[in-house]
């Protein structure tokens, strides 16, 4: 072989073993890659689920706070329905698919979809279940702040992976199931829980996320096989676990609720005071009830407390009270109502408005969630430090705190300026 030919095939090596080690390091760069675009895409899905199973279950029309049943394959499908019962279900009932269409009869209607069909970075669908606090079966629960701290049963517990409760609080969890493992089989469409969901043994004690048979059944976060090496002596080996999980704790779902009674609360009585008189110069907000009248009775000149629901000697409520389901869940025992000295019945018009809420002036007339009691507060009371929780609430005068200040373990009380 003349030696520019000799020259010319050395080249056309030294490019091919160029091409093959690009195209080996661009493979395991393609392999971590999509690791982690597959690890993103279950966390946005995770989120994304949260979201819309809150703003379903805060917006619904009927039942404000309820939840969906999950998607089973009991009734042979899962066509993404939520699949519900007339009587008092199981705890296995209430572990399944995340529903993401409307409910099916007997459910509740009209409840829109949860959101499009949401899938984990495995191409799976999620996981989900619920506690029976907040389910509708033939027993229609009461929601409201008292139930956080005054469940019919205990709220679902979410551990870590040492076994140490996260929460003890959660109403719902939602679970990526991932790729299957060990002896999970997903063969024919209809494989229940256990083919999803799996469980880690903590110091003899074995916690399953597949499982649902006591009202605070515990579900677990823990580390990803794939981030766990097979001789680590940390880890009950073979460790086999690949879930991943988010939750949803009564007292986010309960804060959600509060911004939504606060609102239907205002649009009540901006609806009143519309209706009060033709010209803005006569119009007026209805007085308060009593605080700590359960009847809610408006009484002539009371600009301070509960908000009104029974008629006093000022032109009729009826017309302008809230959405059955307030009542219906004894939401009027959590809002306290303030209105302005010149925006009532006896003064007209709102010329100024003398309350101040924060660094805002002027205001006609402001609504409160008072949240649930904070020891050592009682109700029903005639007392504003049993409802509201800072000295600038409780004190009797026309100043508030300003909207969205900060809530803690001692302060939860939620502002909604109704004017202007
Ligand atoms: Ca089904
Ligand atoms: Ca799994
Ligand atoms: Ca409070
Ligand atoms: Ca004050």
């Amino acid at each position: 072989m003349p030696n520019k030919q000799k020259g010319l095939a050395l080249m056309m090596l030294v490019f091919v073993l160029a091409l093959a080690i690009t195209a080996y390091s661009l493979k395991a760069f393609n392999t971590a890659d999509i690791k982690e675009e597959k690890s993103m895409k279950t966390a946005a899905a995770l989120t994304e689920a949260k979201s819309a199973l809150i703003g379903w279950s805060v917006s619904h029309p009927i039942h404000p706070g309820i939840m969906p049943f999950p998607d089973r394959s009991g009734d042979g499908n899962y066509d993404g329905n939520s699949d519900c019962f007339n009587t008092n279900p199981g705890f296995n009932l209430l572990i399944g698919r995340l529903p993401f269409l409307g409910q099916t009869a007997p459910c509740t209607a009209p409840s829109p979809g949860l959101a499009s069909s949401l899938v984990d970075g495995e191409g799976e669908q999620l996981w989900y279940a619920v506690s029976r606090n907040l389910i509708r079966s033939t027993f229609i629960p009461t929601i409201n702040p008292s139930i956080a701290d005054a469940p019919l049963e205990n709220w679902l517990v979410v551990r870590d992976k040492n076994g140490q409760v996260i929460s003890d609080r959660v109403a719902a969890v939602i679970l990526a199931p991932g790729a299957p493992i060990a002896n999970q089989d997903r063969s024919g469409g209809l494989a229940g829980p256990g083919a999803y969901l799996d469980s880690i043994t903590i110091t003899g004690v074995n916690y399953r996320n597949d499982d649902y048979t006591v009202a605070d059944e515990s579900f677990v976060i823990a580390d990803d096989l794939q981030t766990v090496s097979t001789t680590d002596p940390r880890y009950l080996q073979p460790y086999e676990f690949n879930d991943q999980l988010v939750y949803i704790t009564i007292d986010e779902l309960m804060l959600a609720l509060e911004k939504r009674a606060i609102g239907e609360v205002a649009f009540s009585l901006r609806n009143y005071y519309t209706a009060s008189a033709g010209v803005s110069a006569d119009r007026y907000y209805p007085y308060a009830a009593a605080l700590g009248d359960t009847n809610h009775t408006c009484v002539d000149g009371v600009l301070q407390g509960g908000i009104p629901l029974v008629d006093c000697s000022t032109p009729s409520l009826s017309a302008f009270l809230p959405a059955g389901w307030f009542t219906q869940n004894g939401w009027e025992n959590f809002i306290y109502y303030a209105v302005s000295t010149d925006c009532n019945f006896a003064t007209t018009g709102c010329a100024l408005g003398d309350i101040t809420v924060g660094t805002q002036n002027n205001v006609d007339a402001l609504v409160i969630a008072t949240g649930d009691v904070i020891a050592p507060q009682g109700r029903p009371s005639a007392i504003e430090a049993d409802y509201l929780d800072s000295v600038e609430n409780y004190d009797g005068d026309n100043v508030f705190d300003a909207v969205g200040t900060p809530l803690t373990n001692i302060y939860n009380d939620q502002m909604l300026i109704v004017a202007p």
